[in-house]
């Protein structure tokens, strides 16, 4: 009997780069389920979508009118790049003729953008910020973009959206892309968190780590400090423990995606408040917190608004806002001390 070659490459490397992040998913659900194969070909979808942004990123300085402003503002008031509008159409465009997505919202866009041919038989929705950090992309640094996942529940008749305004524990799946000196995109579909590389010669996706874990606590506090005379004194007493106590290291990179990579991969905690002028605060529920915050919880983090989960929070409109406090769970709930024990004292308590 002739004996088996073994491999010139070890089994689980040719494994390994065969696992795409489609059939990543699949593994996943332990399933070829109808609901399976959907979520394993949006998440292709979106996958495509992250090489053509990561493609155009990393040429961007040699291409003319690509950088810079369009001249417009959004629905947020901000004013919006031309890297902006490009990746927020290719989300679009790489549903199109998919029969999956039905109705796709962002942060471009005032009301939800609908691609009729999909409608009825997609019964999913995409929630994303196409390029989040825009301010970082002009200057060549790290930038992201972020993603949920969400059944299609109502009939949405009026086209604003009205049956996504529900709490975060409804998303299928989230996760985010980010652009930096290797694309990455890291996801999760109630399953852990899994992080993929993009490999330029393949032009795929393929795992890099499995079940990531995020530490209890770590070093990093990531946050504006610029806006502290606008905190309230709870999370200004925070930071003045921060500074005073050995152990602790300012990280803001002013794109939320790559500061939440950083705390994923090495513990800490990331606020972004609210402030006098916003109570709210800025980042976006829908598509910017709510979609962290399911990802974080998976891997063992948490995220609130200073009182309660982030996951729990039932937006009032599509582009709500809402204080941000995520990464470490003893570091968040440092943070949350700290509120706890303002509200006590002015409460007289
Ligand atoms: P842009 O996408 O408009 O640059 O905003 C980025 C962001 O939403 C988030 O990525 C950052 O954490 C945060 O805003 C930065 O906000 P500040 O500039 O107020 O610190």
């Amino acid at each position: 009997m002739t004996s088996i070659q073994t491999p010139a490459i070890p089994e689980y490397s040719l494994d390994r780069e065969c696992t795409t992040l489609s059939r990543h998913i699949l593994q996943q659900l332990h399933s070829f389920s109808p609901e399976a194969q959907d979520l394993s070909a949006i998440m292709n979808r979106i996958a495509l979508a992250g090489k053509l942004v990561s493609r155009r990123l990393s040429r961007a300085g040699l291409m003319a009118d690509v950088l810079g402003f369009t001249g417009e503002t959004n629905v947020q008031g901000e004013s919006v790049k031309k890297m902006d509008v490009y990746a927020n159409d290719v989300f679009i465009s790489v549903f199109k003729q998919s029969g999956l997505v039905c109705r796709l919202a962002s942060e471009e866009m005032e009301k939800p953008y609908y691609i009729p041919e999909n409608c009825p038989v997609g019964r999913y929705t995409l929630l994303y910020d196409p390029i989040d950090g825009s301010s970082n992309v002009d200057i060549n640094l790290n930038v992201g973009s972020i993603f949920a996942i969400r059944q299609q529940t109502g009939d949405d008749l009026d086209g604003e959206g009205a049956d996504l305004l529900t709490d975060g524990r409804g998303q299928l799946g989230a996760g985010y892309i980010v652009y930096g000196p290797s694309t990455m995109l890291v996801y999760t579909i109630g399953n852990g968190v899994h992080s993929f590389l993009l490999d330029p010669s393949l032009g795929e996706f393929i795992l890099a780590q499995e079940n990531i874990k995020i530490p209890n606590h770590g070093p990093v506090y990531s946050t504006n400090e610029g806006n502290f005379w606008q905190w309230d004194e709870a999370i200004r007493d925070y930071t003045r423990y921060v500074h005073r106590h050995e152990g602790y290291t300012a990280r803001y990179s002013g794109a939320l995606v790559g500061d939440i990579h950083r705390i994923l991969m090495q513990g800490g905690v990331f606020l972004y408040p609210g402030t006098m002028k916003n109570p709210e605060g800025k980042l976006r529920l829908l598509y910017e917190t709510a979609p962290l915050a399911f990802l974080v919880e998976q891997a063992g983090g948490k995220a609130s608004n200073g009182v309660k989960p982030i996951l729990d929070i039932v937006p009032d409109k599509l582009h709500a806002r809402s204080p941000l406090i995520i990464g470490s769970n003893e570091d968040v709930s440092l943070v949350e001390s700290f509120i706890q024990d303002h509200k006590r004292r002015s409460n007289g308590n």
